[in-house]
């Protein structure tokens, strides 16, 4: 074949193809007929020889490509790296399951190494026989699956008094939605027996790690009968070293840091704790100095996730996709609104999936953008009719001094250079 000939049946081929997506999408109606894409008429040294072997990676990782889509911390939030928290690429991910391999890690003590041959887990206190669970007896009790965000309750903590950390994977990325297979805490805590617990409505478990810090804390026993699970896999998988394998507790819709990983004792009590990480920590102080306790659930939030610092406009005026996630501890996101203009307008975003119950919801505003600077916020909604506050409506509650539970309703400001800022609009 000649040539000439190559590049005209190429280039007649092109043209049709191109003609045919303008037909049916607005981005595509922007195909470069200006002369041969060599990407298209030439032959590319992928297409010219092998490619890698199957074992070339017995588990594999992200192409090198996509190195950039990583955890990341912040180096002057915490003293050292080991009670410290790194934050989800949320702004470079879509749908809504968080791969293991860069869901945020929270750590009081560091990411222990804990073999299944070793896991013991306890049930103590006032129960009929108390127990110690292998990770083999954990195994042979039905188990379940189920999606569900796990979100720190410092998660956006640091934005309390202004705009302050330039990126979604920093103001929202202490989250990650995974589907864990595990064992009911309900059926461990019935086959230790809870007749010697009496009436339960006023019982506790206390739950503790195996690391050193432990991480103890309380849980109400409406809670630990209901929805709790003490999971061992996570997206199919053996949870990651970081996430607390072998074993963790899952506790649907509460802050992440009742979620305790190298899950090492469970003890039926009739008072709670009040252990370090629910009274000096994970307490809410007030404008008056007061502090809430008890504050578990995490309320309706949002988030823009592209377009956004990290993840700007890059290809100019005409079709434009906002996406972004949005999350209930309480239920499931019944709908989304967008606003281009920093809360004046809304418009009511797409959700690709019906909101599922305390899990992440991904939404869609399938818009044209015109060029003009614009102030990006979404205000979730969930099934108990809870709408997401705006800052100062938060603060007109909780004043300046809280770190936790700040769920207020992000903006981003967007230039006209498609770049993206973290700004207040309260
Ligand atoms: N044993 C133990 N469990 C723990 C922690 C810990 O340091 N030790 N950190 C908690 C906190 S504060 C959070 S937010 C979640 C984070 O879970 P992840 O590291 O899987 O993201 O784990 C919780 N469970
Ligand atoms: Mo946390």
């Amino acid at each position: 074949m000649s040539e000439s000939f190559k590049t005209k049946t190429s280039r007649r081929a092109f043209l049709r193809g191109s003609a045919a997506m303008a037909a049916g999408a607005v981005a595509a109606g922007q195909a470069r007929a200006a002369g041969p894409d060599p990407l298209i008429t030439e032959v590319q040294p992928w297409a010219s020889g092998l490619g890698d072997p199957v074992d070339a990676a017995p588990y594999g990782l992200p192409i090198e490509h996509e190195g950039d889509v990583i955890r990341r911390n912040v180096e002057w939030l915490t003293a050292d790296t080991y009670s410290s928290i790194n934050f989800t690429p949320i702004h470079a991910l879509d749908g809504t399951i968080t791969p293991q391999g860069c869901a945020f890690e929270r750590h009081h003590s560091g990411a222990i190494d804990l073999r299944k041959k070793d896991y013991r887990l306890m049930i103590n206190g006032l129960v009929d026989t108390p127990l110690v669970f292998t990770y083999a007896d954990l195994e042979r009790f039905p188990r379940e699956n189920h999606v569900y965000f796990c979100e720190c309750a410092a998660n956006t903590g640091m934005e309390w008094k202004g705009a302050q950390l330039n990126g979604a994977q920093f103001t929202h990325g202490m989250i990650h939605n995974m589907e864990y297979t595990g064992v009911t805490l309900r059926t461990l805590l019935e086959e230790a027996g809870l007749g010697a617990a009496g009436d339960l409505s006023d019982k506790w478990v206390y739950v503790e790690g195996a690391d050193a810090s432990s991480n103890g804390r309380s849980i109400p026993m409406d809670k630990a009968l209901d929805d709790v699970l003490v999971a061992f896999k996570a997206n199919g998988e053996a949870l990651r070293k970081e996430h607390g394998y072998p074993v963790r507790l899952v506790v649907p819709g509460w802050e992440g840091n009742m979620w305790v990983k190298w899950l090492r004792r469970i003890e039926v009590m009739s008072n709670a704790v009040e252990s370090r990480e629910e009274t000096s920590k994970y307490t809410d102080t007030l404008a008056n100095g007061i502090s809430r306790k008890w504050t578990w659930v995490m309320d309706a939030k949002s988030v823009i996730t592209s377009p956004s610092p990290q993840a700007p406009i890059t290809h100019g005026p005409g079709a434009l996709v906002i996406s972004g996630l949005a999350w209930s501890g309480r239920g499931a996101i019944t709908r989304v609104d967008v606003s281009l203009d920093g809360g004046i307008s809304w418009q009511t975003a797409r959700l690709a999936k019906p909101g599922e119950d305390k899990a992440l919801t991904r939404f869609y505003l399938d818009t044209h953008w015109d060029g003009s600077e614009m102030l990006l916020q979404s205000r979730a909604m969930d099934d108990t009719g809870y709408v997401q506050p705006t800052k100062a409506q938060l603060r007109d509650v909780r004043g300046e001094n809280s770190i936790y539970h700040n769920n207020c309703i992000q903006t981003w400001w967007v230039r006209e250079t498609g770049e993206a800022e973290n700004v207040e609009v309260s």
